[in-house]
């Protein structure tokens, strides 16, 4: 019946939905837009017309003058999503869903969803669409897990984002795919174990159609291949944009390709640090000799900020993790260093090792979020891991500590110090058991 409804109208309708988990006040203005849906919107063939929902600052419609809703999950987010789906199907609108979570749990979200996109949009949408269309619409679409090292996508459609306030809407992806395959990490099984970049051309000529100079990547490790990023880095070098991306800190083992990150106009880097037991860090595969501590040093010697994420609750973590990685953060003296309960996400083998043996507390993926200890710790129970790690943060980000990491970082220190300010804020309003 839908689709007979919809084969009368020429121009067929998708709503995008990307769901919010809890209110964010002021702060929704700073945050980034989803890409993913933006690059869902590049996918979907131009005869249809696309509107995005994003949560955070818009209310959801009920559905009407809509032909199909498409929504995007991470794990924390998958709760609010099903609710939102299960909304629009009882008022007669199809759902697809697609996203990390679907991704990796595809018959769970098929309870909410009359069809799962697994992996990436780009090989599978264009058929998914044509499908429903032609009232053919199928339960799961599977994309082909990339083999090359080539990332052929089109640019995001920007354009879906007007009416809407971000900190900025110049985020790029430059590359998909991570060799590393860490345990509490999806990313490889779903997007290949190996680095994929765009055309450096293609991504230059994106950077310069921007109207303003801040451009923050949204890769998982930009810097993760050298002999493809350069050419990236001598684009942009040419152009005097300021650019933040997340990466590994092993880049920095080549003295000359951080001169050219510095010199590209790279003002921040996000790296995972992970364990400071080490067992756990991308560093840790590395050929290179470098420790961390000098590595780190040589990252803020060019006028760098770098924001380190540590995480505690691994297997060989007892009580004395805390002490350990203050001392750490003290000696190496990362300019923003955040701190996480490790999580282990459905998809990874870390959640298939905690489900075997037992250790998962439950499965309310609205509390898988970083925040919250959602397994058995071996060497500490669920409580000490959650006291220890807000006591940590508390203690990282007294005035005192913020001025002195501040101080020791050489250059950006008024950035540093509002990043700071922003990372500490929430440090009072979380719960102490
Ligand atoms: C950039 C990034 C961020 C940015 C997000 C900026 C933004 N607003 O988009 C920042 C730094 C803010 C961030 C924060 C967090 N992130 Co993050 N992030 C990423 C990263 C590196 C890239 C995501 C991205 O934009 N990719 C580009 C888009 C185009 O790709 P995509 O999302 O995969 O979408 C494609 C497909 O999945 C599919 N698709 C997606 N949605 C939909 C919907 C439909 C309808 C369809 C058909 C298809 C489809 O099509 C897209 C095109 O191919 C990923 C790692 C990764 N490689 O996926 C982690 C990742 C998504 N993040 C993760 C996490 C955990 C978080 C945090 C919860 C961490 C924390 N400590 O708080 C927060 C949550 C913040 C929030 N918004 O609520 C995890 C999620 C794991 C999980 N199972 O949920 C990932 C996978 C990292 C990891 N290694 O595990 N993150």
């Amino acid at each position: 019946m839908r689709t007979d409804a919809l084969n009368r109208r020429i121009v067929p309708r998708l709503l995008l939905i990307y769901p919010a988990t809890h209110k964010l006040g002021w702060v929704k203005y700073f945050q980034l837009p989803s890409l993913s849906l933006q690059q869902v919107a590049a996918v979907t063939p131009a005869h249809w017309q696309v509107t995005l929902v994003d949560e955070s600052q818009d209310s959801i419609p009920d559905g009407r003058g809509y032909d199909l809703v498409g929504i995007t999950a991470m794990t924390h987010q998958a709760m609010r999503a099903y609710e939102i789906a299960d909304q629009f199907r009882r008022n007669g609108v199809p759902v697809i869903m697609g996203g990390m979570h679907p991704t990796v749990m595809p018959e769970e979200a098929l309870t909410h969803a009359d069809a799962v996109v697994i992996g990436e949009a780009e090989p599978i949408l264009g058929q998914l669409l044509k499908d429903f269309l032609g009232g053919r619409l199928q339960k799961i679409y599977r994309a082909p897990i990339a083999q090359d090292d080539r990332l052929d996508i089109p640019r995001p459609r920007r354009e879906i984002l007007s009416g809407k306030r971000y900190l900025t809407t110049q985020t790029v992806q430059a590359s998909r795919g991570c060799p590393y395959d860490c345990d509490f990490c999806t990313v490889t099984h779903y997007f290949g174990n190996r680095f994929r970049y765009r055309e450096a051309a293609d991504i230059l000529a994106e950077i310069r159609s921007f109207p303003r100079k801040l451009v923050i990547f949204l890769d998982d490790n930009l810097l993760g291949d050298p002999a493809k990023a350069r050419p990236i880095l001598e684009g942009m070098a040419e152009m005097g944009i300021r650019w933040g991306s997340q990466t590994s800190l092993r880049f920095a083992e080549d003295r000359e390709l951080l001169k050219l990150v510095a010199r590209s106009g790279c003002i921040g880097l996000f790296v995972g640090i992970e364990s400071v037991t080490g067992n756990y860090s991308q560093l840790s595969k590395s050929s290179g000799k470098s420790p961390q501590a000098e590595l780190m040093k040589r990252v803020r010697g060019a006028g760098i900020i770098l924001e380190t994420s540590l995480i505690f609750g691994f297997d060989d973590h007892d009580q004395s993790i805390f002490e350990k990685t203050l001392r750490f953060v003290e000696e190496c003296v990362p300019s923003v260093p955040t701190f996480n309960i490790l999580t282990p996400y459905p998809g990874t083998k870390l959640f298939q090792q905690y489900l075997q043996e037992g250790r998962l507390l439950h499965q309310d993926w609205s509390r898988y979020n970083h925040s919250e200890v959602v397994f058995k710790p071996l060497l500490m129970t669920p409580e000490q891991l959650y006291r220890g790690w807000l006591e940590a943060r508390k203690t990282a980000y007294t005035i005192p500590s913020i001025l002195s990491r501040v101080w020791n970082n050489p250059g950006r220190r008024f950035t540093n110090l509002a990043y700071n300010l922003l990372r500490k804020g929430p440090n009072d309003r979380l719960p102490s058991l």
